[in-house]
């Protein structure tokens, strides 16, 4: 692309490190279920004039002249993303998921209010009520999370909880669950309570659009989501609500939070969208799900254990107690042999963060490569060759070069 040679004329460096970034993400799997590759399109939106523009505010409400194009764009992502959503409302300026959930909660909780979200232990995101996170330092986090019995979300206790804490919020939605979580539930629970129910779709937007997972709405009253994960649209978040909290919402994203909004980012977050409308990304959906299945099948046949025993979505928990294995031992040396996996707690782990009992993986970004079923059994087979010989480097040098024969096989932004 034309601007990787202007980078090259102006800053070598960059260049140069730009340049192996590309090279490493052409010669790995990538299993981190929330990385994806995004089109020419959406990286041509992203590095778009917009970047030169201010215009704090919303469209045709804004504090800076010479916003007639920025309106336009921003105006258009809305549009699709309610559409796409089936949404009342859409904000469509956080610039991350966090940051989007902060607003969420600075418009419609006050400090020290009681919430309930899935712990992270369980599966759950630190902005639903970490210890260490802004969430639980400012709200008063109830955790609820997995029966020990099978690893799938124990909502009659979350209803117990519910009734007992009387939470203003419930927050829904995971990281790290590879089960279909029921909104519809969730949503007769928050009714029951009488509280707002925020669902947090970051993981599974892709499969909500593509209707492989159930839609949060009309039981919820927010929804979050990122836009680089199943969507495959540039890095950011947005907001999705309800009529009624639309005002409140705006108004803590801007002026509350942000000031300029990043409107090149916008345009991507736009291009998205239009990809997303389309058949192509429906039939890609599908294809993220059979392909983690496939995987996560492949697995257990060779003797392995999956948390809640497979996946209904676009990732999974390898459990690796059974073989007594720390994650980050199968983390460092995947990433020997170019296959890109993150150490992960699992439910009821005995270890620590730093070293926990689980490796998380996922298919969207091998799937955005063109791969299918045939190309998990190899992918399969090479995880377990490489947890199978820790130690034997010939071994793992000889895997390393499979894995990169196959990512040859599948090129990515020639
Ligand atoms: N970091 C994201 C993930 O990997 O799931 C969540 O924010």
């Amino acid at each position: 692309m034309d601007y990787f040679n202007e980078i090259e004329k102006v800053d070598g460096q960059v260049a140069d490190i730009l340049k192996d970034e590309i090279h490493r993400q052409q010669n790995v799997l990538e299993l981190i279920p929330s990385e994806n590759i995004v089109t020419n399109a959406v990286l041509q939106a992203m590095g778009s004039v917009f970047t030169n523009k201010y215009s704090e505010g919303y469209p045709n409400k804004r504090y800076y002249g010479g916003n007639q194009f920025v309106d336009l764009v921003e105006q258009l992502a809305i549009d699709r993303a309610k559409h796409l959503f089936n949404a009342e409302h859409a904000n469509v300026q956080p610039h991350s998921g966090s940051s989007a959930n902060m607003a969420v909660y600075n418009a419609l909780l006050n400090p020290n209010d009681c919430v309930l979200g899935m712990s992270l232990s369980d599966g759950g995101h630190l902005t639903h009520g970490h210890s260490v996170n802004f969430s639980g330092r400012t709200y008063k986090f109830f955790g609820y999370g997995v029966k020990e019995s099978d690893c799938t979300i124990d909502y009659d206790n979350l209803e117990k909880l519910a009734k007992l804490v009387k939470p203003k919020m419930i927050v829904c939605g995971a990281s790290a669950y590879s089960r279909e979580i029921d909104f519809k539930r969730i949503g007769e629970i928050c009714k029951e309570a009488g509280c707002l129910m925020m669902a947090d779709i970051s993981h599974i937007s892709g499969l909500v659009i593509a209707k492989i997972h159930q839609s949060p709405f009309p039981y919820a009253d927010i929804v979050t989501t990122t836009t680089h994960k199943t969507l495959a649209g540039p890095r950011g978040g947005i907001i999705l609500c309800k009529k009624e909290y639309s005002s409140a919402i705006d108004k803590a994203v801007f002026p509350g939070m942000q000031g300029g909004p990043l409107e090149n980012i916008i345009a991507a977050k736009a291009v998205a969208f239009y990809q997303a409308s389309k058949p192509e990304f429906i039939e890609y959906q599908k294809n993220i799900v059979i392909n983690s299945k496939k995987l996560a099948n492949e697995l257990i046949e060779k003797g392995y254990k999956i948390v809640s025993g497979g996946t209904d979505n676009h990732l999974f928990l390898l459990d690796l107690s059974s073989i007594e294995m720390g994650g980050k031992t199968a983390e460092d040396n995947l990433d020997k042999v170019n296959i890109t996996v993150n150490k992960n707690m699992i439910p009821f782990d005995k270890r620590k963060p730093t070293d926990p009992s689980g490796i998380r993986m996922g298919t969207p970004t091998i799937t955005s490569r063109g791969m299918k079923e045939k190309e998990m059994v190899k992918v399969a087979q090479y995880i377990d060759s490489t947890l199978r010989n820790i130690g034997n480097e010939a071994e793992l040098s000889k895997i390393k070069l499979n894995v990169e024969e196959l990512c040859k096989e599948f090129p990515i932004y020639q």
